[in-house]
């Protein structure tokens, strides 16, 4: 395949087998393709897979303790691990054993003893897909103006956040942030101004968003949506307030604005407790209703 038409990274391949010259010969087969990395159990794999996930696996069929199969399996379950192509390598070159392989949820089969120009190619092949898979993935779920997260992104996170704060009984932040008169800006200053403006307004939601769990989203027009884990209601309005004077700060000129010379937002907050039997439905209208008080209230200022 020639080079993809897209910025990647150095793959990592993981070679699983339960026998070290299987994982030398393999390795001298496609140490050129990315880093490679090693585990000699399927139980290994696992836990290398869910600290630091691989590009692609390379995976024994029979070994000790957990097969390959199963292996497989409890990778397609997770759905951080289940994008990461598995390939089998296996003695058992049945029809039967092949068809196993490839219901486990591998994408391709290699015999032992294994050829290793044959490997090479066919690692090299799932390693391109998969790079241009993360490419259409990531593409799918970034805002193409500010390069944040999309609604369609929030909206597959937002779930995911929430059942990940209630099993760690972490409150759950929200903000709903909006531009505040920003059609007489656009009005003003034209729409690319307006752009322009967004793309600084984004950087500076995401800027305080330091935490591995945060999530920040452009959730409509002018609109923002921040996702906050162990975050309560106090710490929801702290640093809904850090954001609206950060933009302040900006101080981008808005010269028809009745709030201030410069563009501002107004900011609603909202939080759930891990006990609490809320939807993200309700969670999200929440912020909105913060939002119109903030609004209401004058705007460029937070509403709880
Ligand atoms: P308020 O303070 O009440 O929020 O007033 P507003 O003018 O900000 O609200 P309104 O909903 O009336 O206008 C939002 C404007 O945002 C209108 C729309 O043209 C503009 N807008 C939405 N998306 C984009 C975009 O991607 N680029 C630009 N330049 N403008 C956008
Ligand atoms: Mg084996
Ligand atoms: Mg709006
Ligand atoms: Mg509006
Ligand atoms: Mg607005």
């Amino acid at each position: 395949m020639n080079a993809p038409p897209f910025p990647t990274k150095t793959p990592r391949i993981l070679i699983v087998d339960d026998q070290p010259i299987n994982i030398q010969l393999m390795y001298d087969a496609i140490r050129e393709l990315g880093e490679v990395f090693f585990a000699t159990s399927g139980e290994q794999a696992l836990a290398f897979c869910a600290k630091t996930p691989p590009d692609l696996v390379l995976l024994d069929v029979e070994m000790p303790g957990m097969d390959g199969y199963e292996v497989c399996r409890r990778l397609k379950e997770v759905p951080e691990l289940a994008q990461i192509p598995v390939i089998f390598v296996t003695a058992r070159g049945g029809v039967e054993d092949e068809v196993r392989a490839l219901e486990a949820g591998g994408v391709d089969f290699i015999t032992k003893p294994v050829n290793l120009a044959v490997a090479r190619a066919r690692v090299k092949t799932h390693l391109a897909l998969k790079a241009q898979s993360d490419f259409l993935r990531n593409l799918a779920s970034m805002d193409g103006l500010t390069g944040i997260a999309n609604r369609r992104q929030f909206d597959r996170l937002m779930p995911l956040e929430w059942r990940y704060c209630q099993r760690h009984n972490f409150s759950l932040g929200v903000l709903m942030i909006d531009v505040d008169h920003f059609k007489l800006y656009n009005d003003r200053l034209g729409h690319q101004s307006g752009d322009a403006c967004l793309q600084s307004v984004a950087a500076t939601i995401t800027k305080h968003l330091r935490r591995p769990h945060d999530l920040a989203a452009r959730y409509g027009g002018e609109e923002f949506i921040c996702l906050m884990p162990e975050t309560d209601s106090d710490g929801a309005e702290a640093r809904a307030e850090e954001i609206r004077a950060a933009v302040e700060r900006l101080g981008l000129p808005h010269p028809a604005s009745e709030t201030a010379p410069v563009v501002t937002v107004s900011v609603g907050a909202a939080s759930a407790s891990p006990g609490e039997d809320v939807s993200c439905t309700d969670l999200t209208l929440r912020a909105d209703q913060a939002l119109y008080a903030a609004k209401a209230a004058g705007r460029n200022q937070v509403c709880l």
